[in-house]
C-alpha cells in the first residue's frame, strides 16, 4: 500500500515537473514567440507567475514528501529484509531442532530395543522360578505353575515353592516324606522327573539343569525319626547338561548337618540303575537303589530307599547322610531346594 502511494506521488510529481518545465521554461526562454501570438497583459503576466510560484511550492512540498516517503520505504524495506533474515534463522533453528529430535528418537528406539532384548535374555521380569514369583508378591508356600519359556524353548512346569524357610523364594527340587514313591527309577524318568509335587518327587534333571543356569544356592533339609532337623547349604550349585551326564558342581558348604556329605559327590556324573556313570567298579545305582551323583559309592544317598521307623537302621541303601547319622540310618524327611544367589527376601 505504501509502495503504491509512493508510486502515485512520484508519478504526480514527475507530471507536474514536466508541466512546469514546458510552460514555465517556454515562457521564460522564448517570450517573443508568446508575445507575438498573444500580447501579454500586465494582469495575465502576474497571474502566470503566481501560478508558477504556487506550482513550485507544491512541487517542493511534494518532493520533500516523496523524499520522506522514500526514506520510510527504505526503512520498511530494511525491516522486511531483517524480518526475512530472522525468519530464515528461525527456520534453520527449527530444522536443526527437528533433526536433533529425530536423532534422539532413534537413540531412544535403539535403547528400548536393547532393553527389551536384555529383558528376554536375563528374564529379570519373567516368571523363571519360585524366587521370581516371590518378588512378584506370591509369598505363600505351595504349588505353582511356571509358564513355558519361549526363549529357552521349555514347556510349563509344576513346582512347589517354599516361601517361608530363611526368607523364602525356594524352588523345591526333591522331597522325601511319605515313602510310597519308589526312587529306584531309570535315566529317562530322572531326566523328566517323577512323583507328586505335594508329596515325594524328583523335579527332573533337565528342569534342575535349566533352573541352575543362573548362579544358584542349594539347600538340603534333613529330619530324623526323633524329629530333629539339620540343614546343609551350598552357595554354589549347578548341573551340566545331559550330554555331560548332569555332572554335579557344588561349593561353599555351610549348615549344621555335620561333615559335608555331598562334597564326596562333587564333580561326579549322575547315575541310574540303567546308566552306570559312577567312579566305581561296582554299580552304585543298583547297590544304593536310586539315581544320584554316585562316586564309589556314597557319603549320602538322598534318593535311596525309604525305610520306616524300626527298619530305618538296618540297610545301607536307605536315605543317608553320613555326616549326621552315618551310613545305616535312613532319614524320615528330606527336602532339596534351590534359589538364585542374588535373591533378596
Ligand atoms: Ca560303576
Amino acid at each position: 500500500m505504501l509502495k503504491s502511494a509512493v508510486l502515485r506521488l512520484a508519478t504526480l510529481a514527475v507530471v507536474l515537473l514536466l508541466l512546469l518545465s514546458r510552460t514555465g521554461a517556454q515562457r521564460l526562454r522564448d517570450p517573443s514567440k508568446r508575445m507575438a501570438a498573444a500580447p501579454p497583459k500586465a494582469h495575465a503576466k502576474g497571474q502566470c507567475c503566481e501560478d508558477v510560484r504556487a506550482l513550485k511550492v507544491q512541487v517542493a512540498n511534494l518532493t520533500s514528501l516523496l523524499e520522506e516517503l522514500t526514506r520510510k520505504q527504505d526503512t520498511v524495506v530494511r525491516q522486511m529484509i531483517d524480518l526475512d533474515h530472522q525468519n530464515r534463522q528461525q527456520e534453520a533453528r527449527v530444522t536443526e531442532a527437528e533433526s536433533k529430535y529425530s536423532e534422539i528418537n532413534n537413540r531412544v528406539e535403539i535403547m528400548q530395543l536393547q532393553a527389551a532384548q536384555s529383558v528376554t535374555q536375563t528374564s529379570s521380569d519373567a516368571i523363571y522360578d519360585c524366587a521370581s514369583l516371590y518378588s512378584r508378591n506370591y509369598k505363600i508356600s505351595g504349588e505353582y505353575k511356571l509358564p513355558a519359556d519361549e526363549f529357552l524353548g521349555t514347556p510349563d512346569l509344576e513346582v512347589f515353592c517354599d516361601m517361608d524357610t530363611n526368607g523364602g523364594g525356594w524352588t523345591v527340587i526333591q522331597r522325601r516324606k511319605v515313602g510310597l514313591t519308589s526312587f529306584d527309577r531309570d535315566w529317562k524318568q530322572y531326566r523328566k522327573g517323577f512323583g507328586a509335587i505335594r508329596g515325594d518327587f524328583w523335579l527332573g534333571n533337565d528342569n534342575i539343569f535349566r533352573l541352575t543356569r543362573q548362579p544358584t544356592v542349594l539347600r538340603i533339609e534333613l529330619e530324623d525319626w526323633e524329629g530333629e532337623t539339620r540343614y546343609a547349604e551350598y552357595q554354589y550349585f549347578t548341573l551340566s547338561n545331559e550330554l555331560n551326564s548332569y555332572k554335579l558342581f557344588i561349593a561353599n558348604y555351610s549348615g549344621n548337618a555335620g561333615q559335608d556329605s555331598l562334597r564326596y559327590h562333587n564333580n561326579t556324573n549322575f547315575s541310574t540303575k540303567n546308566k552306570d556313570n559312577d567312579k566305581c567298579v561296582d554299580d552304585c545305582a543298583q547297590l544304593r537303589k536310586g539315581g544320584y551323583w554316585y562316586n564309589c559309592c556314597t557319603d549320602s544317598n538322598l534318593n535311596g530307599v525309604y525305610y520306616r521307623y524300626g527298619e530305618h537302621t538296618r540297610n545301607s541303601d536307605g536315605i543317608t547322610w553320613y555326616g549326621w547319622h552315618g551310613p545305616n540310618y535312613s532319614l524320615k524327611r528330606v527336602e532339596m531346594k534351590i534359589r538364585p544367589q542374588n535373591f533378596q527376601p
